[in-house]
């Protein structure tokens, strides 16, 4: 078996093994465990237990394997591999009881950097629609055992998602920017997670994404579900505090790149 199977294998289990973890303590009662960045920037005690079951499954499966999380410390490994994890993509949604959350997991090789590392292995698991996208890197991407490809015709415009951080400062740049795109969309969807954005404009259900200031483990396992479905993924912006990224068929990942390059 290659690497990227045996990596893809593994996270795709302990996804699905955290996200109904996730799925139980929500119906159990969520708690708030603390705010970070902002009052919005919330953590709670399930992102928590979420990313310790994960790292713990993880470290177990393959010990000296560096790990990047949203919630824990960061450790660098020996084995040239580290996973990126977000516990609970979508905690706001999580935490109001909105079903739009997900696991993300990615392994990639090299520094634990977007641009700079390469996407071995992803799994997005979705525990309320009980979805499992997954993807290794030159084997495609699917979405259970259905292989994903992404739109490329968009007559009517394109349907594109977005989202927004959680400085309210920022909002008003953002809502410029979606002011330029909407030049190129039939509508748009703000849904709450990136992971699953990217993994919709894998499956086709999106025919583009672009978000301001996402974490790498945000978008670590949604942009490799993107490229083995055919698409292209970008970060523009990378020296900037808030890097821009942008995913979807080829056509569609261009006309927002120029429709962002004219804002500028
Ligand atoms: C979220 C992203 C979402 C973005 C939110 C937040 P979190 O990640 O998935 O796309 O709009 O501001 O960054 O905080 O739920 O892991």
């Amino acid at each position: 078996m290659s690497l990227e199977r045996e990596l893809v294998d593994l996270a795709a289990r302990t996804a699905r093994e955290a996200g109904d973890l996730a799925r139980a303590r929500r119906s159990e009662g969520v708690h708030l465990a603390a705010t970070k960045s902002t009052l919005a920037d919330i953590v709670t005690e399930a992102d928590r237990e979420v990313e310790a079951l994960i790292r713990e499954r993880l470290q177990d499966a393959r010990p000296g394997d560096g790990f990047l999380g949203e919630e824990s410390e960061a450790e660098r490994g020996e084995t040239g591999i580290t996973w990126v994890v977000d516990p609970i993509d979508g905690t706001v949604n999580y935490a109001y009881g909105i079903p739009s959350y997900a696991v993300s997991i990615a392994a990639v090789r090299g520094d634990a950097v977007p641009g700079e590392w390469e996407a071995l292995a992803a799994a997005v698991y979705a525990p309320v629609s009980a979805e499992m996208f997954t993807a290794a890197r030159g084997h495609g991407a699917f979405v259970g055992d259905t292989r994903l490809s992404v739109t490329n015709e968009t007559p009517a415009g394109a349907l594109l998602a977005t989202g927004f951080g959680y400085d309210p400062a920022t909002h008003d740049g953002d809502l410029a920017t979606v002011r330029r795109v909407m030049t190129i969309a039939r509508d748009l969807r703000r849904a709450g997670s990136a992971a699953l954005d990217l993994a919709f404009v894998a499956a086709g259900r999106l025919d583009g994404y672009f978000e301001r200031g996402l974490k790498p483990w945000d978008h670590a396992a949604g942009a490799l579900l993107v490229t083995e479905a055919g698409g292209t993924v970008s970060l523009i912006d990378c020296t900037s505090a808030r890097p821009m990224l942008v995913a979807g068929g080829t056509e569609v990942h261009r006309r927002v790149l120029d429709v962002l390059r004219d804002e500028t």
